[in-house]
């Protein structure tokens, strides 16, 4: 047998091997990303807010829920903030955050309150001032730059 014989009768056993590793590659590949895919999407039941007389306000990659608030001046809003993402997220790791500024005249308290991963937040604070006062997560997706991490606070 010559060296060119042995060599294709090798190529010839490579190439039956081969739909079998194709078939393994193609599973290990959708194994790997369908569990990417399980764990980002994948949410913890939902959580209960722990203060059932606060404004229930929801914060996820999809944004504020509610992200319009009403309140009086004078008058202490709590908010009970929920955030169901989890930290499988690779932007900002699931943490969101409330960041709302009371600007230079104070009119309001400056707020910047964090809620990790499948976890909640109650906090209070009174506005003094009528007035619009917007606020927007800042731990994620551009934070202030990205639209839809938005909300207003209107003051009357
Ligand atoms: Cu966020």
């Amino acid at each position: 047998m010559s060296k060119l014989k042995k060599y294709v009768g090798m190529k010839g056993k490579q190439e039956k091997k081969l739909p079998y590793r194709s078939i393994l590659f193609v599973v290990i590949v959708i194994a790997i990303f369908g569990s990417a895919i399980y764990l980002i999407m994948s949410k913890s039941a939902a959580l209960e807010p722990v203060d059932k007389d606060a404004i229930k306000m929801t914060i996820s990659m999809a944004g504020f829920e509610p992200n319009t608030i009403r309140a009086k001046a004078g008058q202490p809003v709590t908010i009970n903030l929920i955030n169901p993402d989890n930290s499988h997220h690779t932007d900002g790791g699931g943490v969101h955050n409330f960041f709302l500024s009371g600007g230079l005249a104070s009119v309001m308290p400056n707020l910047n309150i964090t809620v990790l991963p499948e976890s909640q937040k109650v906090f209070t604070f009174t506005p003094t001032k009528p007035g619009e006062y917007h606020w927007y997560c800042d731990s994620c997706c551009g934070g202030k730059e990205n639209p839809g991490m938005h909300g207003i606070l209107v003051v009357a």
